[in-house]
């Protein structure tokens, strides 16, 4: 279905009046009649009118084709959830594919892609359809025009062979946007990876904005924690290329100054994402069609303060003057309330539906999104087209998304910082010492020395443009990317106890000096705090004695390899999963590619941080069973709570407990409690293709 949603192209035509699908064989739906096409390949045949008593499509058709989709607006995501609404109700799979098929040509491109696949996603009926990757769906957002056109001039010049190649392959390197003069364009590898922004992309369909019936659990508190470990993880990037960690959106009067091209088409319209010189300001907002959003400043610097305001007051006001306690010390299975960080991630990242009071706080995230994508062409004067910031499919391209997000986790680490710090009885695990950890590359025999390097792959870009001739011949766009070697986590464990306890293991990984380096020494607690990045999350059986335990980098459940994440067509999965992992997966999880920072060649100092504690007091429900899907810290479980009771980021989000003598340092932290572990590691940048 996604195959042909990029392409205005004339469907074949079956008899009276129907419309006829190449099926893949992997795609066959239940329940959906399959004939013989004229190629021999399996056809689904599909009636195209309208209906009787079929919903209409509300506001789903009022974005013009050919224009930024943005879920940031409010109107937009009503055309979403318009569109979600007429693809979801339909009584069978045959029925989704014929309403789908009817709408296409009237729905803006991006956005049938996003409600398709939401549509997909939650549908029990459809749950193993595979999704190709997005950027094989619209490359154009991905890749830039130049490399594109290459790839046209290699069709054209084809034709006039003799002999002419059974593939095309362009390649796509790096300084695609920018060069050196501008020090931002050092981090350009990691901003427009392909991995990070499909990721982005797909963690804002499967945790929507929607209506109640499609809420996702504990969503405001999983928008807090994914951005945060992006900013982490920006961060650490930044500190391996020799930059300062990324600073907030502090004035909104003040100018942007790092700017951004981004060099991407929309779609096939020949129209372009809009640049932004250094040092532009945002203003407030006039461009007609989205007048009523109310994007002004001194009405964002007003719910800014209201909202800490909140947070400082301990509570958030709802429409009716109630007080809405912001507390994260809550049970969370018994209390009437959510976890205050809950409460605040949607109010932040805001809709009239979920935020509590969305008049008084606003939308302070989605406007800023909007704000900064508007800014070249606030009044429309010029007839810019919006930039990257408005789509979450392009906006981790543009370095603002990082000062927004900065801005954002400012306000939710305000909140975290006025919560009573943890009890011991929260951190420790009675009977329990972490003795030892180590961090091995195998292949290289190297201990405690992880490998980065570049990596290649390659992307199908003819099924999402327009290319002549493209039937007949593939065309492969060859993009280079950040890659590690594969890694273990060794860990020796001591049960003190009598009997075996089942036990959650948690494994973080931050840079261990800050901007002024080794001279400053270690940072301290509260400096390192906001930098650990989740590695991994899982659970072991401790057996009485002592228990080595090895963990394959491989295996995080942070990460999903990119290739996976959206059931690719042509390569589907590395390893099918069961069914019941099948209802467990999400398709969702941060880049695998990505777990790792660069580093620095030569080396540069960072630490794992390693804390086990008592799976009982960690599950939520007590016939949990005792794994945590892959993605599925960042992503949330698909139709399932949240599996793990503790607050996210636990236990960095908070201060570290009062002793006599003060916690300075994640080693002492990592001292007073025998379950917990500190260990340097080096990460070792080749600067080579890791592959060759
Ligand atoms: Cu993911 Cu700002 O929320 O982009």
């Amino acid at each position: 279905i996604l195959e042909r949603t990029a392409e205005p192209i004339a469907l074949p035509k079956g008899p009276n009046g129907t419309v006829v699908f190449d099926v893949q064989e992997e795609n066959k739906i239940k329940g959906v009649d399959l004939v013989n096409g004229t190629s021999g390949r399996p056809m689904t045949v599909v009636p195209l009118e309208k209906m009787e008593g079929e919903p209409e499509i509300g506001t789903a058709a009022s974005i013009p084709r050919n224009t930024v989709f943005s879920a940031f607006h409010r109107t937009h995501r009503q055309a979403a959830h318009d569109l979600i609404k007429y693809l979801k109700s339909a009584k069978s799979p045959k029925q989704f594919i014929a309403r789908a098929t009817r709408v296409r040509d009237m729905i803006n491109e991006s956005l049938f892609i996003y409600a398709v696949t939401f549509v997909i996603r939650h549908r029990p009926d459809l749950k193993k359809v595979q999704i190709p990757a997005v950027s094989e769906v619209i490359p154009q957002y991905f890749i830039t025009e130049e490399t594109l056109q290459k790839a046209q001039e290699q069709v054209n010049v084809r034709k006039f062979m003799d002999n002419p190649p059974d593939r095309i392959v362009v390649d796509h390197g790096f300084d695609r946007t920018g060069t050196n003069l501008n020090p931002e364009n050092k981090l350009a590898y990691w901003r427009e990876d392909y991995g990070i922004n499909s990721f982005h992309w797909h963690w804002h369909i499967v945790n929507p904005y929607q209506k109640p019936e499609y809420r996702r659990d504990r969503k405001g508190e999983l928008f807090y924690y994914v951005h945060q470990q992006i900013v982490a993880r920006y961060n650490h990037e930044r500190l391996s290329n020799g930059l300062n960690r990324v600073q907030t959106i502090g004035d909104f009067n003040a100018p942007l100054p790092e700017g951004y091209f981004p060099k991407l088409t929309i779609q096939n319209s020949g129209r372009h994402f809009g640049g932004r010189s250094d040092n532009v300001v945002m203003k407030s907002t006039k461009r007609g069609d989205f007048d009523f959003e109310n994007l002004q400043i001194p009405v964002l610097e007003l719910h800014r303060d209201r909202l800490y305001t909140a947070i400082h007051q301990g509570w958030l006001v709802d429409g009716i003057g109630q007080r809405i306690p912001l507390n994260d010390s809550i049970d969370i299975l018994t209390s009437p309330w959510k976890r205050g960080i809950d409460f605040l991630g949607d109010a932040i990242e805001s809709d009239p539906i979920h935020s509590v009071n969305y008049h008084f706080y606003g939308d302070p995230h989605n406007h800023l999104h909007l704000l900064i994508s508007f800014a070249p062409d606030p009044d429309g004067r010029h007839l810019e087209e919006r930039g990257v910031m408005a789509d979450s499919m392009t906006a981790m391209r543009d370095p603002q998304f990082y000062k927004l997000h900065k801005f954002c986790d400012d306000l939710f680490d305000a909140y975290k910082v006025v919560q009573f710090p943890y009890e011991d009885n929260e951190l420790a695990f009675d009977g329990v010492v972490m003795e030892k950890l180590s961090v091995n590359t195998a292949e290289e025999g190297a201990l405690n020395t992880i490998f980065t390097g570049w990596d290649r792959r390659l992307i199908e870009a003819s099924r999402g443009l327009d290319f002549s001739e493209k039937r007949d011949v593939p065309i492969l766009v060859r993009l280079s990317h950040i890659n590690h070697k594969p890694f273990v986590y060794r860990l020796r464990v001591r049960n003190d106890g009598k009997t075996s306890k089942l036990a959650t293991v948690r494994i973080y990984l931050a840079p261990k000096y800050n901007e002024r380096g080794k001279i400053s020494g270690n940072m301290t607690f509260f400096d390192q705090r906001r930098l650990w990045a989740e590695m991994d999350k899982f659970v072991v059986k401790l057996n009485p004695g002592k228990n080595l335990i090895e963990r394959r980098s491989l295996d995080s459940s942070y990460s999903l390899p990119a290739e996976k994440a959206f059931r690719d067509l042509e390569e589907g999965r590395v390893d099918e999963p069961g069914d019941d992992e099948i209802a467990d997966f999400n398709g969702c999880g941060w880049p695998h590619h990505n777990l790792v920072p660069r580093g620095m060649p030569g080396g540069m100092d960072y630490q794992v941080f390693v804390m086990i504690r008592d799976w009982l007091k960690d599950r939520l429900l007590p016939d949990q069973p005792p794994v945590f899907p892959r993605g599925s810290s960042v992503c949330g479980v698909l139709d399932r709570a949240y599996p793990d009771s503790r607050p996210m980021g636990f236990p960095f989000d908070r201060y570290p407990p009062e002793k006599e003598t003060p916690i300075q340092n994640t080693q002492a932290f990592a001292d007073a409690f025998d379950n917990m572990i500190l260990q340097d590691v080096s990460i070792n940048f080749l600067d080579k293709f890791l592959s060759e």
